[in-house]
């Protein structure tokens, strides 16, 4: 059996209170000009969870206080064998004012107004089930970075119970064995 490749771990988490959502425009690397949630890679040893909170404060300055783990999208790229494995996190109650970061200029949207034309083109399909309170599972093949190719999403009625708790080195364990 040949070993399946590494996914790339990386978590997004969306604050979502009352009726503002806080995004991020990104300064600069993947996705730069973009509004996006919070988030990254998950470090050795850290858990699914831990790694969205330290991602939110590192771009935020911002500390999410009730963070879940309310969806799962697999990315692909028509020509890159990398997979990424984003873990996304929906928290409502946060301390601490946004600062703008080498990386990330915050900025609050009303719920009603997200700016999903200077997103990534995946956002519109599940960001309105997140904030809809409900749970998702997706797939996206991207050619580039400015075009879907193929994708499928699925509101689940729950993640699995402990998957934030999980340890980055577990899942990709897990996945590994597949
Ligand atoms: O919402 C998104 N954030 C990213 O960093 C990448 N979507 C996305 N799609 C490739």
């Amino acid at each position: 059996m040949a070993a399946a490749a590494i996914r790339k771990q990386l978590t997004l988490l969306l604050l979502h209170t009352g009726e503002s959502v806080l995004l991020g425009m990104k300064k600069r690397g993947f996705g730069a000009l973009k509004f996006n949630g919070f988030g990254g890679k998950v470090e050795p040893g850290e858990t699914l969870l831990a790694g969205a909170v330290r991602e939110m404060v590192e771009e935020s300055g911002v500390t999410p206080l009730d963070p879940v783990l309310c969806g799962h999208i697999v990315f692909k790229f028509e020509a890159q064998a990398e997979v990424l494995e984003v873990h996304v996190f929906r928290a409502t109650r946060s301390s601490g004012e946004p600062v703008e970061t080498d990386e990330m200029k915050p900025q609050w949207f009303k719920a009603t107004d997200i700016p999903y034309d200077r997103m990534w083109l995946d956002d519109r399909h599940w960001l309105p089930l997140l904030l809809a309170g409900k749970s998702f599972d997706a797939e996206f093949l991207f050619r580039g970075q400015e075009e879907i190719l193929s994708m499928d999403i699925k509101e689940v009625t729950a993640m699995p119970v402990d998957a934030s708790a999980v340890l980055v080195a577990e899942v990709q364990t897990a996945i590994s064995i597949v």
